[in-house]
């Protein structure tokens, strides 16, 4: 054994390491003619020789100290992992059968779109607009292909100017939607907007009698802005409201949260909307609602006629593309689009091109 280490050490050098050593065992016949022999496997460590090339033999570095290989070390460590995940993504994308007809040049916007949750339809339908009107080269720079995506993308998706109040008459504007979506947040939202930063006169009616605490969230927002506030319990409660605050640049009329598979529930509210009939309906859907009841909610309150959608919660998701199925298939255009619990700052007027960004995980305030 001995002289066969020194062999590898005269082979390899003295930084050989030993990774195997065995000593073969000759049956007796052959013992006679040989002696027994060892077969040892043995490696030179090329890093290890790098490293010590390039420290003065105390472990510290010639260009540094050991701070810098560690640093080199935790770098080469994250490249390894990012190498890792793409390896990964693209043995998903070879073995998912989605992926098999999308043209290489489209299949890093595909897994984005997929991630946000766009339909996979859309996406490809998305794709192919975008493949007849850009040339070969243009398909091959990603920033272009992106961009030119986005506002193919942005031309899905319809949305409203914001609420504008003229000089001369009165808007009336309610929120209806599924419970806890975020209407009543919404209200104080763009009271606080056209009331503190516009000087808009507005009023609040509120409707959802059916918790007391609805009563007096609704209060609370309306003690802060300075504007009124009418609670109604009856159509004719509403009508003499209404006639009220004849003054006023802006009605909000806030809505109980109702299940939309009520059918019942979705009559009172209709008849409430028929009285009230307002210049512009708002559905409120929260986008953290699985997508499938989102739709269920358009169809059920289309007992009235929506005119808007205020997606809400936006903060809270990470498949914003669920509001690109949804507009698709409605055909409703967005009006608001609410970021976090704080009133008045977190809503924001919705921009196509911005939201169709998001989809492709551009944070909205970029
Ligand atoms: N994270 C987040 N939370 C929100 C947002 N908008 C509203 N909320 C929260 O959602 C919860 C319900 O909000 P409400 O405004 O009371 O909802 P609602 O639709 O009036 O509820 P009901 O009247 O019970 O039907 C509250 O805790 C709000 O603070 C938003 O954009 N982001
Ligand atoms: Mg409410």
């Amino acid at each position: 054994m001995e002289e066969a280490i020194a062999k590898v050490k005269f082979d390899l050098g003295p930084e050989a390491i030993i990774l195997h050593t065995r000593r073969l065992q000759r049956s007796w016949p052959m013992r006679l003619l040989r002696n027994n022999s060892v077969e040892i496997t043995a490696a030179l460590d090329v890093n290890l020789m790098e490293q010590k090339e390039n420290t003065n033999g105390n472990g510290i570095s010639k260009n540094g100290t050991g701070e810098a290989i560690e640093t080199r070390f935790d770098q080469i460590q994250l490249e390894v992992e990012e190498i890792k995940s793409i390896v990964r993504t693209i043995a998903n994308q070879l073995t998912d059968p989605l992926f098999q007809e999308v043209p290489a040049c489209f299949l890093d916007v595909y897994e984005k779109l997929l991630q946000s949750k766009v339909e996979d339809e859309i996406a490809k339908k998305l794709m192919k607009q975008v493949q007849e009107q850009l040339t070969t080269s243009q398909l091959a720079t990603p920033q272009i292909l992106q961009e030119k995506l986005i506002s193919e993308m942005a031309k899905m998706i319809p949305v409203s100017p914001p609420l504008s109040l003229g000089d001369e008459q009165r808007k009336v504007v309610a929120l209806i939607g599924p419970t806890g979506a975020g209407k009543t947040t919404t209200i104080a939202k763009l009271a606080a907007r056209y009331c503190l930063y516009e000087g808009k006169k507005a009023v609040f009616l509120t409707a959802d009698t059916y918790r007391i605490a609805a009563v007096d969230q609704l209060k609370t927002y309306a003690e802060i802005i300075g504007a009124p506030i009418e609670i109604v319990f009856n159509s004719q409660d509403a009508r003499e409201a209404l006639e009220r605050h004849e003054d006023k640049d802006l009605v909000l009329i806030d809505t109980a949260g109702r299940s939309p598979l009520n059918e019942t529930q979705m009559n009172e509210l209709a008849s409430l909307m028929n009285v009230c009939s307002p210049d512009e309906i708002h559905l409120v859907l929260s986008v953290t609602t699985k997508m499938s009841d989102q739709m269920n909610a358009i169809k059920r309150f289309s007992v009235v006629p929506i005119n808007r959608i205020i997606f809400t919660k936006l903060d809270e998701t990470n498949t914003p593309g669920t509001m690109l199925n949804i507009v698709n298939k409605s055909k409703v255009a967005i009006s608001y689009l609410t970021v976090g619990q704080n009133v008045p700052e977190d809503i924001k007027v919705a921009e196509s091109q911005k939201l169709a960004n998001l989809i492709l995980g551009v944070p909205l305030d970029e």
